[in-house]
Parts: C-alpha cells; structure tokens; sequence
C-alpha cells in the first residue's frame, strides 16, 4: 500500500482537475463586462439604498442576468446527451485501389478527428447507462475538407426509410402525456410501435442484448449502417461498410449493475472517457472496411441498401484499414461537445452515398436540425466545427456571422476576378459518383427490403447461452413496463417469428400466452460468430480495468502492495477502499492510505473486487456492512472476484457454497473467476497470474447463485 504522503493518482488527478479551473488569462486582467468596461463589484446589484429596489441603470446586473438567461440552446433531438473528444486517425497503407479520399492514402498522414458519444433517447441531463443505441460520431478534419462519419454502435437501424423517423422517435421518446420514462425505452408507445413495425426488429434485438449497456465508449464498436461508396481516382465505386473496433475489446454490464449505475453516477460512461484520457490511456479503435464490388450488388439474400441488414463478417470479411486515438479532452463542453455539429452529408472525393432510403434522408436531416439548433447557418465557423481545408464561398451574412468577407459574393464575376473559380480538372473537387438512375416516381418500399425475420433469426443464432439469457430477461423486463396486454402480446407473436423458443421464454415472464409452436416458424439458423461479444474480447489486457481492493484495520498491508503492483504493472487502476477515508492501521503497524470510503462508492463503479487477509483471527474488511454488500454485488453481477489469506475464509459470506475456494496455502484457486489463495504474506504468483487472467476475463455467468 502506499503511505498517506503518498497517494501517486490523486494529487495529480485534483492538480489536473485545478488547472481546468484556472482563467484562460494567467496574467489575470480583472473582470470586465461584454463591452471590455472593468467591473469593481459584482455581488450586489444596484439599488436606491442598502434595502431599496434595483436599478434599471445597473448595466452589469442586467448584462449578466440576461447572458445567463439565455445560456441554453436546444438540445439536440436525438443523441442529447453525450461526451466528446479529440484524436487523429491514421491509415495502415493506402487504400488507393478503392477510394482516392486523401486521408486514407498515406500512413504518414495524421488527420486530425472529434468524436462524439451519446445515448439516444435521454435528454441532456439523463443517466449514462441506459439500455439505448449509443452514438459514435466521428469528424475527420481532413486536407480536403470535413469527413462525418455519424454512426452508431449497432450495425443496424431501426427503420428502412427515414419519413418513418419522426414516427420512431416519436414512439420510442417519453410518452407525451406525462414526459415519462426518461431514457428508457420500456414504455407502452414504443412496442406498440414495434410490434406493428416488424422492420424494427433486428436491430431491437440488438436493443435487447448487452450491447445496449455499454461498460464504457472506449469498449464500444462503431458501425457506419449504411452501405456508402468508395470511389477511386478512375472513378471505380466499391461499395463500403465502416466497421470501428476498440482495442480493449467490446464490454458491456449487467443490466441490473446498469440500473444502480444510474443512481450511483449518472456520468459513468462520460467519466469513464475523460478519466482515461487525463490518464494518458487514449482510447484507440480500429477502423475498418467491408468492401463488396459493384457487380455484387445482388449477390446477397438481403438487400445492401436496406438498413436493418448487416453483411455477416463470415461473408465479407472486415479489412482494417487504420487506426484512431482519442488524445485530448474538449476544453469547454458546451463550446465544443455541445456545439460541434456532425452531418452524414459531410463527405470528401473519393466517399460517396448509396441509394439507401434512409441515408438519403439524413442528408436532408442534420443541417436543417442543426440551423435551429445552433441558432442560424454560420455554425461551420465554431471553432470545433471548422474545417482545417480552406473554405472560400458566395455563402454570406446571416446569424452570427464572425467571417469579414470581402470582394465579389457571386458567380461567375469579373469584378473579382473571377474568384473565387470553380476547380479546374485537377481531380480535387468532389465529383458526384455518375450512377445511372432510372425510374417512375412513386412511393414504394423495395421488395427486396421485405424480410424483416432472417437477420433478427441470424443475431439471435449467434449469441452465447449468457447472452441469450440476458437477452430474454431484457424483452421480459421492458414488455412487462408495458401496460396494453394486446402490445405484449402482438410483440411475441413477432419474437415467434424469429425463433419460437426466445418468444415462449419472453411470454413466460410476462404473463401472456406462448404463441403456437411451429406457427411461423423460421428461416434459417445461420450463425455468424462475430455477432457475439465473445468474440470481441479485444487485445485481451487489463487497462485502465478498475480494481477495488477491501482494506480495513489489521489488513495485510503486504498483500495489497503485491497485488496492486502486479495488476497496476499490467495498466489496471487499484484503489483501496476502507470504511473511512484517510488511512488504516495495517498488520505491521503503519498507517497505510485509503484512496476513497466505501461509503462514496459501490461495486458497480469497479470491475473487480479484491478481499485481503490479516492477521488469523481478525476481522476482514468484510466485516463491514458496506464492505460485505459490495463484494455479494460484484459476485452476482460476474465479476472478478479474488480473496487472500483470512479473506478467502470471509467470501463464505456469500453463501455460494459450490464454489471451490483454496484450501492449501500457495496453491492458488481459480473457479469461474473467483480466485483465491490461503497464504499470508505478498500475493504468490499463481494467484497474481490468475486474477489478472480473471479481470482479462471480465465477466463470469456460470457461477452458483450466492445464497445471500
Ligand atoms: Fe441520426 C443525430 C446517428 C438515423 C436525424 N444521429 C445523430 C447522432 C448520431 C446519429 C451519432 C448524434 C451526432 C452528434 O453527436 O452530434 N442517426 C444515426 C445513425 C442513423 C441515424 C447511425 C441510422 C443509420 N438520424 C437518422 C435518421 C434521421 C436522423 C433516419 C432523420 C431522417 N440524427 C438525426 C438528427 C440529429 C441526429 C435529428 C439530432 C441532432 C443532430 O442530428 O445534429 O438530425
């Protein structure tokens, strides 16, 4: 452990912490108004006399109460809440062949990004870890103009064509009688909705699955959805799908850890994210590219232009193509986070669209939202949003405008020149992919869009028995928040659709009748394997992975030393925890410091727990109540779980009485992530290798229910 002088993260963590706090002027001029006019007193507004009424003159207090007044601008109508960060992105090699978009040409080119991760149905202020889409908005300021690649972290949508949006949104936003549930999805007008709206349901059952709660927008994959257009310098369109993949491996939490996450930090996944990156551990993701010829464009069951359908990995395999590091935080939310405005339409030579009906329709949707929300149409100049290639336009005045135009604002001029002229064939402009469109007019949805069963089937075919499991719980938790018993009811006839198992499980739990086995029974049982998060276990390491180590009066100061060196050695954060802040008095005496008190924290905000010995005899850390609660929640919710010395004889607490526990000192048990070894003293090494391997491991659901 370390000494109370010494607590290595925490002074730095408040000094990075004070240095946001420091005015952006160091030299420290003295408060002025908007007009630059110096201010001597600004905690008593002006008034005829010390208790007399305020005066009209007081230019400050109004200039200041009318600022604050209108500090709010609209939050954005979907993906409200959110967190941003900067980075770049980098190419492994060219991707000459497919696309001539300049920043996918030259690995030594870094292209500067911002990304932005959001929740989708909350307002601003909603918790994190709600079950719901999470946005992965990335912009790419590239040497030949703004790239938005604006995903999220499902590879499907809910609807085919975006006229449906406002419907979806509408149905799957808090109810408009009574604005509730915030954040949540488990509410009567939703499933009405998707059960008559069978086109949502692939990407429901993606809603219903651990994707959906994600463990932090650094464990996440990101999905572009749509299938767009590479185009190359000799005009050759390939057809792309953009696939991000974290490093550290897709996690996801329980959701009832989730649900307790709410309460316990409402900022768990924005925290988690700008934690890592004052940290110095920048989240890296890879990106890469499914590519299918054009002459394939009918080669598959499914339509490519269709939405909800993924292209199975097994299929077409996902090439990596580049990497990106997320390296700085914003220094201001709301000038940046809040501002930054992302749109599908954004693109650069060499990236274009498809005929994907609901593509089409976010190229409409984002800059018309976006001229309300940021209050007119100069918003490209907002520092976060500005693109690092030149821009020179005939776009003038408006809202806001900070640009001093000068010269001609039309074209074709001779007055100024002629400037500024459209480009020349030098092959910088962006050309329009020529395809050849031919048609009636009419509003029809594709036949080819029809199948709404098969890819719902394929995800559920894939999931691991744990997965299935939670996904099961998930549709009987959000269809028993619904109160119209025909909505439940039409709901499983659909699930019947897709596998009659998963929608006799799901009626079971809500008290409606199992549909008719074989009714309509399915389609095939394809798997795709790399649906499953098993699959997606990532680099395999610990990073930044959160430890909480029990500690208490009599701890074996040793043994936590040894196990925080070891798993800090490997990049995992270990706090020790205590009833009380400050420090414990270990085995040998000394007082030993204690990063936080149990009771300002909970096993939801770690993902793993450690419970070290003292003295035989003494009383562990779980003696205490919160102590005690905590490691029963990290044990049902999956978690890592790892006892030293007297410690192992304490986790008996749990009541999980078919576990098998160490018995012989040294010989280091692991059993379905429960490591333990009897040995006082340091941590031996079996057992150090084997709970790092356990936190590897994440989470473990075969384990015996605890009693407790
Ligand atoms: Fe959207 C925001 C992603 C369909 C209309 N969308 C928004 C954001 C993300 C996505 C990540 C937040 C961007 C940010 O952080 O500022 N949206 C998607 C994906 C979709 C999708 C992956 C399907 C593949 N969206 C979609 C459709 C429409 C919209 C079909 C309308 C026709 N989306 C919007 C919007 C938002 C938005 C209303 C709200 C705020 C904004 O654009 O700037 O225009």
């Amino acid at each position: 452990m370390t000494a109370p002088a010494d607590r290595p993260h925490e002074p730095d963590g408040k000094q990075r912490q004070r240095d946001h706090y420091r005015a952006a002027d160091p030299a420290g001029g003295p408060l002025t108004t908007d007009q630059g006019v110096v201010v001597d007193h600004t905690d008593d507004s002006l008034a005829a006399g010390a208790r007399g009424p305020t005066l009209l003159e007081d230019f400050h207090f109004r200039e200041k109460l009318t600022r604050f007044d209108h500090e709010r601008i609209p939050e954005r109508v979907v993906h409200a809440r959110g967190a941003g960060a900067y980075g770049y992105f980098e190419p492994y090699e060219s991707c000459a062949e497919f696309t001539r978009a300049a920043f996918l040409q030259d690995p030594s080119v870094r292209t500067p990004v911002f990304v932005r991760f959001s929740t989708v149905q909350g307002p601003k202020g909603s918790a994190d870890t709600v079950r719901d889409v999470r946005g992965f908005a990335t912009k790419f300021y590239t040497s030949e103009g703004n790239y938005d690649l604006v995903g999220n972290n499902f590879p499907v949508f809910f609807i085919q064509d975006g006229i449906k949006f406002p419907d979806f949104v509408h149905a799957v936003k808090p109810e408009p009688h009574n604005d509730i549930p915030t954040g949540a999805s488990a509410h009567d007008t939703l499933w009405d909705f998707v059960s008559l709206q069978p086109e949502t349901l692939h990407a429901i059952m993606w809603l219903m699955s651990d994707r959906a709660i994600p463990r932090s927008y650094r464990m996440m994959q990101g999905f572009g959805v749509h299938t767009f257009r590479f185009v190359n310098a000799q005009g050759r369109g390939t057809f792309v799908k953009f696939h991000w993949k974290p490093k550290l491996g897709t996690h996801s939490l329980v959701w009832d850890e989730a649900q307790e996450c709410q309460g316990r930090d409402p900022d768990f996944n924005r925290r988690d994210l700008w934690d890592a990156i004052e940290a110095g551990e920048y989240p890296e993701y890879e990106l890469g590219v499914q590519l299918v010829p054009e002459e394939d464009e009918f080669a598959f069951d499914f339509d490519l232009l269709d939405p909800t359908k993924i292209i199975p990995e097994e299929q077409v395999p996902v090439r990596p193509i580049g990497r990106m590091v997320l390296d700085r935080n914003p220094e201001n939310f709301f000038a940046e986070t809040e501002q930054v405005a992302f749109h599908t339409a954004n693109v650069v030579p060499g990236i274009d669209f498809t005929n994907d009906p609901l593509l089409q329709a976010r190229n409409f949707s984002y800059l018309d939202t976006q001229l309300i929300r940021l209050g007119g149409p100069n918003f490209a100049q907002i520092p976060v949003n500005r693109p690092v290639a030149p821009v020179r336009t005939n776009q003038r005045d408006g809202y806001h405008q900070s640009a001093l135009h000068s010269g001609t604002n039309y074209s074709p001029n001779s007055l100024g020149a002629g400037c500024p002229a459209v480009a020349g064939p030098d092959g910088h402009a962006y050309t329009h992919y020529a395809e050849r469109v031919d048609g009636a007019k009419i509003r029809q949805r594709s036949p080819s869009f029809r199948d709404h069963y098969s890819q719902a089937a394929l995800f559920w075919h894939s999931m691991a028995d744990w997965e299935q499991r939670h996904i099961v719980d998930a549709f009987r938790f959000e269809l028993g928040k619904v109160g119209a018993l025909t909505v439940r009811s039409r709901t499983v006839a659909e699930l019947a659709r897709v596998d009659h198992a998963l929608a006799a499980a799901v009626a079971e739990g809500i008290g409606v009748p199992a549909p008719e086995a074989g009714a309509d029974e399915p389609r095939k049982t394809a798997v795709s394997p790399a649906l499953s998060l098993v699959a997606q276990r990532g680099d395999g390491s610990i990073r930044t992975r959160q430890v909480a180590v029990l500690v208490t009066d009599g701890v074996d100061a040793e043994q936590v030393t040894s196990v925080r060196e070891a798993l800090a050695a490997e990049g995992a954060v270990v706090e020790a925890l205590a009833p009380r802040d400050g420090s414990v008095t270990g085995a040998d005496g000394e007082r030993h410091a204690v990063d936080r008190a149990l009771p300002t924290v909970a096993s939801v905000l770690y993902d793993a727990v450690l419970v070290p010995g003292g003295p035989a005899g003494a009383p562990t850390a779980l003696a205490d109540p919160d102590a005690l609660r905590f490691v029963r929640d990290a044990y049902r919710h999956g978690k890592p779980v790892g006892a030293l010395g007297a410690g192992v004889a304490a986790l008996g607490a749990l009541g999980a009485d078919d576990l098998r526990l160490a018995a012989e000192p040294g010989q280091a048990v692991a059993d379905r992530g429960v490591v333990t070894d009897t040995a006082p003293g340091p941590a031996g090494e079996p057992f150090l290798r084997a709970f790092t391997e356990a936190v590897a491991g994440h989470r473990y659901w075969d384990r015996p229910v605890a009693r407790s």
